[in-house]
């Protein structure tokens, strides 16, 4: 899991409407539509108003990330969602978040970032609620995945939750991974989940060269060149840094989805409230 630097969320807080508003022209759908569709959460039958969301400092490991909890709590009260950070951190920022009557708790170290629902005790990761959304977000920016080849780039934590989600909307995977042990491991292991023949073995440059909507779940940096796209290229990015190169990058713009944490905490507070 990359871990992000202050740099990387450095805009979140201050340009969340804005983003909303891209994602809307990109897709059709807003972060919240997209995360409560990932989630399976009618939008129409609840509101987030009275979900209090107590977001909690964590200084294990390399410590707080400038901003980190700040972003957290933008995005959620973008969503209609009451947040607030903990005066606290750590285990004393959770008996906080208990005794202020907190519903949902979200907090990460260097190794889980998770949400969790105090009432109903549900548990929510951010690697496979990230995949969850960015999957649907392709889903509808492509209009529907169906029976459409995507190549699926990273075969780690996110990649793996993305396979599923990917093919659960009819999408044909081509898969590739820089490990090829990772890269046939997870070809092999969604075989029984897709209707349709899970392809590997590839070079990137073939692999890109097959699809045209990519799924980047990789850590890779700038590893997709401007000649490796065109003007039919739809990418979902959660990987972070980006594996576009920025002559790539600016080729696909309108048609590339990433960021290093809207989705996935959209995701995770529509999933962390559903039973
Ligand atoms: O400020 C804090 O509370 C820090 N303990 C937060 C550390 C987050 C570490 N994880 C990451 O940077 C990201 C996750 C947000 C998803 C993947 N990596």
């Amino acid at each position: 899991m990359t871990r992000l630097t202050d740099n990387d969320i450095v805009d979140i807080a201050y340009s969340v409407i804005s983003y909303d508003r891209d994602l809307i022209k990109k897709t059709g759908f807003s972060l919240g539509q997209i995360g409560a569709a990932a989630a399976g959460y009618d939008l129409s039958k609840n509101c987030l108003a009275d979900c209090k969301v107590a977001i909690i400092p964590v200084t294990s490991g390399k410590g707080l990330i400038k901003g980190f909890s700040e972003s957290v709590v933008a995005i959620v009260d973008h969503l209609g969602g009451q947040s607030f950070i903990t005066g606290s951190t750590d285990v004393r920022g959770l008996t906080e978040a208990y005794s202020r009557d907190a519903h949902v708790v979200m907090l990460a170290d260097d190794h889980c970032f998770a949400a969790i629902n105090l009432v109903s005790r549900k548990i929510v990761d951010n690697a496979a609620a990230t995949a969850q959304g960015y999957a649907v977000a392709l889903d509808r920016m492509a209009g529907s995945l169906h029976n459409k080849d995507v190549l699926l780039i990273g075969a780690g934590q996110v990649g793996a939750a993305a396979a599923i989600a990917l093919t659960e909307l009819g999408a044909h995977l081509v898969i590739f991974d820089i490990n090829k042990k990772k890269e046939s491991n997870l070809a092999r292991s969604m075989e029984s989940r897709s209707s349709f023949p899970v392809r590997a073995g590839f070079s990137l440059n073939e692999a890109l060269g097959r699809c045209s909507i990519l799924f980047d779940a990789s850590p890779g940096r700038h590893f997709v060149t401007g000649e490796q796209v065109d003007e039919k290229t739809l990418i979902a990015a959660p990987g972070i840094p980006l594996g576009l190169d920025p002559d790539a990058a600016r080729k696909v713009s309108e048609r590339l989805i990433h960021d290093p944490l809207q989705i996935g905490v959209a995701t995770m507070l529509f999933q962390a409230l559903v039973k």
